[in-house]
């Protein structure tokens, strides 16, 4: 399966953010959307991620099911992002060809990951987050950037990434952020706006 290329920005996307928020972020142009879901029942993540395909197909846009690789088949999303204490990787790759990208907190982590054949790797926090409930302490930027320095794969730095540290990740020569509260919280379009001028 030849795997299409990231785009720079994910949207990290819960259920109170369908279909409203999610709109008004693909019709501003967002090109890269995850479905994490903590609260609902599995029944309903189900619902919303056929519902959250139909729309991003619609904007041609890439879908990734956090957590579950059973729905991310089901609903031919793009691919699943998996944390360290979910399906392991070496498991998702057996049944699944899609995009797989894994939460790392540390260059071992990383390494890790990249062996076992991730897409990508998600690294964070790097700033302070209030999203993730039970978030580690922020790893800053420059541990990312040694992160970036050792790893081929793409590393998405996620946690508190907001237009006023943009320009902190640039420095740490990160090419791919994902967030939640950067682009949702506050006039979406104008947000999302900053966010692409600043990886254009
Ligand atoms: N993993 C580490 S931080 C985080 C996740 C899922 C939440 C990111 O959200 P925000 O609002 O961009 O800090
Ligand atoms: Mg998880």
């Amino acid at each position: 399966m030849i795997k299409p290329e990231l785009p720079s920005i994910c949207l990290i996307i819960s259920s109170k953010d369908v279909p409203e928020k999610l709109n008004i972020a693909l019709k501003s142009g967002i090109k890269w959307v995850q479905y994490r879901e903590k609260e609902l029942p599995r029944k309903e993540i189900v619902k919303q991620a056929f519902q959250l395909r139909e729309i991003t197909y619609k904007y041609k846009a890439l879908l990734i099911i956090n957590d579950y690789l059973d729905i991310a088949i089901a609903t031919k999303s793009d691919g699943v992002h998996l944390g360290q204490e979910d399906l392991p990787l070496c498991a998702a790759k057996k049944i699944f060809s899609g995009i797989i990208g894994i939460s790392t907190h540390n260059l071992q982590e990383a390494v890790e990951a990249q062996k076992g054949g991730a897409d990508y790797v998600g690294f964070g926090p790097v700033f302070h987050t209030t999203t993730k409930k039970d978030a580690l302490e922020p790893r800053g930027v420059n541990v990312l950037y040694w992160v970036g320095q050792k790893i081929k794969i793409p590393v998405v730095a996620i946690g508190g990434i907001r237009i006023e540290n943009l320009k902190e990740i640039k420095k740490a020569k990160c090419k791919y952020i994902a967030t939640a509260s950067g682009i949702l919280n506050g006039k979406i379009d104008d947000n999302l706006k900053k966010f692409m001028q600043f990886f254009n």
